[in-house]
């Protein structure tokens, strides 16, 4: 499959190549080294985004400023990195071709063909082995967004099925001319002061449930406003509150400027991706998550925490 999958990049007059909105070092790290190996192969290349704005903490990795938020006239080939759904790569339907390189356990497959491996950390691990198959040189530039996807996607190397072959890879990586520190400094260390400010106040308005067990936390736009934090801001902030010794979930609700909600759910061991789906979302066993449009967020949070309640008796 890997060899096919090249194969069909290789014959494609145009790629596209695509990562999903908003987005993580994951998506752009694996469709940057992508991006990266198909130009340097001589293919017509476009790396599409459809977000407004990238997280400026990936500015690094080397393509960033290449990254187009508007789709070319004609393209045969899409390669999605990192969407388990087709809507998240907001392209309209079309005669093209699709392949899809993925490692979320939700996956849609609805890629023609599907290189989706779901015990794999990180869409730049399967990326890495289409290389690897394929006998592509990894350059420093390659090396350095792959790199940064599976750091990225593990948390530097603390959740996800982090196995031997991870370190394998990441290892070859760091041959090839990846910076650990480098990256670590660039992508875990240039927080910006409204992100702080929202630890903050989730730090003093947290809830507990189920006798501390479960932890939440709502943000609504108001919260956002008041410490300038953006939507980018709240990622994986939540983290910290699952870190608590005796909580095994922890939920994140955010009002989106639409009025809707984005739902984070993290998990030291539960499926909390089982929940995830429930709500048409989707993700991996410990960190997942959905939207849904109006509702009461305290209703919403109860509904959620009674659903943890109920697959942690099982
Ligand atoms: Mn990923």
């Amino acid at each position: 499959m890997y060899q096919e999958a090249w194969q069909k990049m290789l014959d494609a007059n145009h790629i596209l190549i695509v990562s999903h909105v908003h987005p993580d070092g994951d998506t752009l790290g694996s469709a940057l080294a992508l991006y990266e190996v198909l130009k340097n192969a001589g293919k017509k290349v476009t790396h599409y985004n459809n977000s407004a704005e990238l997280p400026y903490v990936y500015d690094f990795l080397p393509g960033f400023n290449k990254i187009k938020q508007e789709l070319p006239k004609s393209f045969d080939i899409v390669v999605s990195c990192d969407c388990s759904t087709l809507d998240r790569l907001k392209i309209p339907e079309g005669d093209y071709t699709i392949i899809n390189i993925d490692h979320h356990i939700t996956n849609h497959y609805f890629g023609a063909m599907n290189l989706v491996v779901d015990h794999f950390t990180s869409a730049g691990m399967v990326v890495y082995e289409l290389l690897k198959a394929n006998h592509v040189p990894i350059t420093k530039a390659c090396a350095i967004c792959l790199y940064t996807a599976i750091a990225d996607d593990t948390g530097f190397f603390q959740y996800g099925d982090i196995d031997e072959l991870t370190f394998t890879i990441v290892g070859q990586l760091v041959k090839c001319g990846a910076n650990p520190k480098a990256i670590a400094s660039k992508v875990k260390r240039r927080e910006p002061l409204s992100k702080i400010r929202l630890y903050g106040y989730m730090l003093n308005h947290f809830s507990l449930h189920e006798n501390g067990t479960v932890a939440t936390i709502i943000f609504d736009r108001a919260i956002l406003d008041a410490t300038g934090a953006k939507r980018h801001d709240t990622k994986n902030i939540v983290n910290m509150l699952r870190s608590i010794v005796h909580v095994t979930s922890a939920i994140m609700i955010l009002e989106e400027k639409s009025g809707g909600y984005k739902v984070s759910l993290r998990s030291k061991d539960l499926n909390v991706a089982k929940i995830a789906l429930e709500y048409k979302g989707g993700g991996h066993k410990t960190a997942a998550g959905f939207e849904v449009g109006l509702c009461d967020p305290l209703i919403l949070r109860d509904q959620i925490v009674e659903k943890i309640k109920r697959i942690s008796a099982l």
